[in-house]
């Protein structure tokens, strides 16, 4: 099969499941072009039938917006042209899935070329951004018109059926998945030294630090933990939201235990490091940074909200509190860490839990649905991932 394969670069979750799956497929023999408008930032350049595909913008003065989506579209009409791709694959709808539908419509007019579409729908792109009013007509329109649409949890695909009508039949669930063999437990005695936090306990945050990610209520949360345990707070990422939470924990007393460690390419060293992991999102459409901490042995306290009980199991591998009880999340967090043998059980169920979105199944599903477009005269059974059949 040959797949283009458009997404965002950044350290963005649907950009890390987009690489990922590129690769895997590459692995497996497909040819496999990636598209964006830089070099996403677990690509690997030397792997075989895996190709990027930079989308040069033009900065002509006249515009004060650049039509980024008008040079992918081109981009995209160029790379069916010259190189056979059967299906644009587009991660996360806006703008990749309307760019791909109108590379469609300029080369069934001009090429006589038929090309199918798919698009996976990762979180915000249908909860946030796409239902704005600005963005909304265009999105509905475009992911109608994807030959394959998938979403990594049952939630979303109720949040896409209730935003844009479209039916949960017509979405395949694919959870999102993990490297096992990179994410697992391991000792973490080094990190915790750099860290400072030999013999405290240790908690972290891993997000893009956007309002989504509800930073304060992380701050608040370990504030509430740190009234019973001693514990650092290591905070990986950045955005908007970072310097507003640090401020938070000057407020609140706790900012000494708070350390900002930006962007982290051992991101599995600090995860196996850590005692609990804290995801207080409201509309998480699956939490993938709570799947690497699980795989690494570390259980997640979230909110019972969006996505999130779909990949951790509330008192098995994790704690979910009822959305926005951030004094409940420090409070059963510590609760946790003072009963050792539940901890450990905790940590245990954690591995467990992840192995069941190990990459190769995740990927075969992904592989059949792709496959399937391509090869119509097939019979294909739509993939038997997750079925969404309870309530959404
Ligand atoms: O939707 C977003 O905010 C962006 C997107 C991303 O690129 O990080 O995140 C979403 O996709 C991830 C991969 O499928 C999921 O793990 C995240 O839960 C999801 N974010 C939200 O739903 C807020």
């Amino acid at each position: 099969m040959r797949l283009a394969v458009v997404c965002y670069p950044t350290y963005g979750g649907s950009g890390v499941v987009a690489t990922e799956l590129a690769q895997a497929l590459a692995q497996r023999g497909h040819e496999i072009h990636m598209v964006s408008y830089e070099r996403p930032f677990r690509f690997d350049a030397s792997q075989e039938h895996l190709h990027f595909h930079q989308v040069e913008v033009s900065d002509y003065p006249l515009f004060r917006y650049q039509p980024y989506q008008l040079n992918l579209t081109n981009k995209l009409i160029e790379l069916v042209e010259n190189h056979g791709v059967e299906v644009i694959h587009s991660h996360y709808a806006i703008p990749h899935a309307q760019a791909a539908w109108m590379a469609r419509e300029v080369l069934r007019e001009e090429r006589g070329l038929d090309v199918k579409l798919a698009c996976t729908l990762h979180g915000t792109d249908i909860t946030l951004v796409g239902i704005e009013h600005s963005f909304y007509e265009l999105t509905h329109f475009s992911i109608q018109r994807q030959d394959l649409l998938t979403a990594p949890s049952c939630w979303l695909i109720g949040e896409t059926e209730r935003e844009f009508h479209i039916q949960p039949d017509k979405i395949i669930a694919i959870p999102n998945f993990v490297d096992l063999e990179r994410f697992h437990p391991a000792d973490g005695t080094a990190t915790r030294r750099e860290l400072g936090a030999e013999g405290r306990f240790l908690v972290t945050h891993v997000s893009n630090f956007r309002p989504v990610k509800r930073v304060s209520d992380v701050v608040s949360g370990f504030a509430a933990l740190r009234r019973r345990q001693d514990a650092v707070l290591a905070l990986v990422g950045s955005g908007p939201d970072l310097e507003p939470a640090l401020k938070l924990a000057e407020v609140l007393g706790v900012r000494e235990h708070v350390r900002a460690l930006g962007k982290r390419d051992d991101l599995e060293t600090i995860l196996q490091a850590s005692d609990v992991f804290f995801l207080p999102s409201m509309v998480e459409s699956f939490g993938l940074a709570a799947l690497e901490a699980q795989a690494c042995g570390c259980p997640v306290i979230g909110y019972r909200a969006g996505g999130l009980p779909e990949v951790v199991v509330d008192r098995e591998t994790g704690i979910l509190c009822p959305a926005g009880e951030d004094v409940c999340m420090g409070t059963l967090a510590a609760e946790l860490l003072e009963d050792r043998d539940r901890f450990l059980a905790m940590r245990e169920a954690s591995r467990l839990n992840a192995k069941k979105f190990a990459t190769g199944p995740i990927v075969d599903g992904y592989e059949k649905a792709l496959c399937c477009l391509v090869h119509a005269d097939r019979v294909c059974d739509a993939p038997t991932m997750a079925a969404c059949t309870h309530t959404m």
